[in-house]
C-alpha cells in the first residue's frame, strides 16, 4: 500500500504537551477546601481518579464513591455545586498556570516548528476546558499562540470527553482530513481509545499518571518527543500499531 501522507497531528494537552495533572489535583483540592469540604485527593487517588476523563465527571464519580445515598441532593442542587467547585478549581488552576506552575514537555515546540514549516496542520483535542489550554498555551508560545492551530476540541466544544471519540471526529471534520493523513499524540488510555476509535493513529507519551494504562493498539508508546521527527513519525504511520 502506497504510503499515506501526513497532513495534520492532532496534541492533547494534559499529560501530553505538559504534565500539568499535579497542579489539576492541587487546584481541585484548593477548591474542595474553600467550599470548606474535606475531600483531599492525593496522588494515588488522583492517579485512579484520572480514569474518568473531566473535571466535572471527576468530582461527581468521586462523590458516588464516598457518598453512595448522593440521591439526597436534587440532581440541579448536585449540579450546580459541581459547578461551583469546578469553577473554584479551574480559577486556582489557571492562576497557578499565569504564575508559571508547568512548563511545556520536551519536544514538543520544536515537533509543532517542524510539523508547521512543513506545511501540516496543527489541532487540539482535550477534554480540559478553555481557559486552561489558553493559559498554558499563552505563557509557552506567546499571546498569538492560537494562530498556529487550525482548530481546538476542548471541554466547552466536545461535551461528550474521552474514550469518547467525539472531539477527535470534531477535529477531523475541522481540518477536512480523512484520519488516516492524521496522528494523535496522546498520554492516556483514555486519549488512546477515543482517538483510536476516530480511525487515527496514535503515539503515546507517557507521564508518571498514566505510565501504568493499556496502550494496546498504539503506534508507538514514548516516554515523551525529545527524539521524535516527523520523519519518524512519517514511518510509524506507514507502521502496524504496537
Ligand atoms: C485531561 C482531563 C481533564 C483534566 C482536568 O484532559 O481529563 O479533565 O484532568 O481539566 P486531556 P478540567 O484530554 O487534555 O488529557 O478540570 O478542565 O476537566
Ligand atoms: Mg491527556
Amino acid at each position: 500500500m502506497a504510503n499515506v501522507v501526513l497532513q495534520a497531528l492532532i496534541f492533547d494537552v494534559d499529560g501530553t504537551l505538559a504534565d500539568t495533572e499535579s497542579v489539576h489535583m492541587e487546584a481541585f483540592n484548593h477548591a474542595f477546601a474553600e467550599m470548606g469540604m474535606d475531600w483531599v485527593w492525593t496522588t494515588d487517588m488522583y492517579t485512579k481518579l484520572l480514569e474518568v476523563s473531566g473535571g466535572k465527571e471527576r468530582i461527581l464519580h468521586y462523590w458516588k464513591q464516598v457518598n453512595p445515598d448522593i440521591k439526597e441532593l436534587d440532581a440541579h442542587a448536585l449540579q450546580d455545586r459541581i459547578d461551583r467547585i469546578h469553577d473554584l478549581k479551574t480559577a486556582a488552576y489557571e492562576s497557578a498556570v499565569n504564575g508559571g506552575a508547568v512548563e511545556l514537555r520536551p519536544g514538543v515546540l520544536r515537533l509543532m516548528d517542524e510539523a508547521l514549516a512543513a506545511g501540516l496542520q496543527l489541532a487540539i483535542a482535550t477534554t480540559t476546558s478553555p481557559v486552561n489550554i489558553a493559559a498554558l498555551l499563552r505563557g509557552a508560545i506567546g499571546a498569538d499562540w492560537r494562530m498556529n492551530f487550525t482548530a481546538i476540541g476542548d471541554a466547552s466544544t466536545a461535551p461528550i470527553k474521552k474514550p469518547h471519540p467525539q472531539v477527535y471526529l470534531h477535529m477531523l471534520e475541522a481540518l477536512q482530513l480523512p484520519a488516516s493523513q492524521c496522528l494523535a499524540i496522546e498520554d492516556s488510555s483514555n486519549g488512546l481509545r477515543a482517538a483510536t476509535a476516530a480511525g487515527i493513529g496514535t503515539v503515546i507519551t507517557t507521564n508518571a499518571f498514566t505510565a501504568h494504562h493499556d496502550f494496546t493498539g498504539a503506534l508507538r508508546v514514548v516516554p515523551d518527543l525529545s527524539h521524535v521527527t516527523l520523519a519518524l513519525l512519517r514511518e510509524w504511520q506507514n507502521s502496524a500499531p504496537v
